[in-house]
């Protein structure tokens, strides 16, 4: 058995993709932007994994060579994002797919080591896990690596390779828990398998590299998910 279980955030422990994609445009509006995405235009522009880069490719995409914002300007705006959707996470709550409090509590039963390896930054990942774990939900996991902690985003490997140098464990001996082509990217780079879980936005994605496709993780345990929250 692996080792070590490496978790995607967003689509894999949560949709949470649907309310990002409210923050950006409620962001969008408070910023006096007519920008708006809808669902598939949004799936389009996931293909560009991390909000900043994101907001930048569909700023050249409208504007080609001369972007309406400067990339401080970028940066204001998704640190606007990001407050909007910790709002979002923490008054309206984002549960956890079915089946995934199943799976952690399986996996620290049978003494796997449990990280996190992300593109979304440590505020939401904090927003999300706070409100589904609880406040000390940080200490159920060896290593939580965000995607502004490392240089280059998925589907680069380096979030995945920090999460590994943390862990002290080589790629072999662990499992990633992706629902993007751009994760399995990530994470076959950096010699890790993966178990995709397909998700909302992902589903039609090119899984063929990786070790095993499911739909969802219900089939991890019988138990209802409320009993082993703990
Ligand atoms: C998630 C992302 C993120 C979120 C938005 O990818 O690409 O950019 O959509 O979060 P993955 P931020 O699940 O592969 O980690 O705005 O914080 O980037
Ligand atoms: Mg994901």
């Amino acid at each position: 058995q692996a080792r070590a279980l490496i978790f995607d955030v967003d689509g894999t422990l949560a949709e949470t993709e649907e309310a990002h994609r409210e923050a950006f445009n409620t962001a969008f509006a408070e910023a006096g932007l007519d920008w708006r995405w809808d669902r598939a235009l949004y799936k389009e522009l996931l293909r560009v994994t991390g909000g900043k880069e994101r907001i930048r490719a569909f700023d050249v995409s409208r504007n080609g060579a001369s972007p309406q914002l400067s990339d401080p300007e970028v940066a204001e705006l998704h640190r606007a994002k990001t407050k909007l959707y910790a709002e979002l996470i923490t008054n309206g709550g984002c549960s956890l797919r079915p089946g995934v409090h199943a799976l952690l509590a399986a996996a620290r039963k049978r003494g796997q080591s449990l990280a996190i390896a992300t593109t979304t930054s440590r505020a939401n990942i904090d927003a999300l896990l706070t409100v589904a774990l609880g406040k000390d939900w940080a200490q159920r996991f060896v290593a939580v690596v965000a995607g502004d902690e490392v240089r280059n985003k998925k589907p680069a490997p380096d979030v995945y390779l920090k999460v590994l140098s943390e862990l002290n464990l080589p790629g072999s001996q662990c499992l990633a828990i992706e629902d993007s082509g751009n994760g399995l990217a990530s994470a076959s780079a950096a010699g890790i398998p993966v178990l995709i879980s397909r998700s909302a936005y992902f589903s039609d994605d090119d899984f063929s590299g990786a070790a095993f496709t499911i739909d969802d993780f219900t089939f991890i345990s019988d138990e209802p998910d409320h009993n082993v929250n703990a």
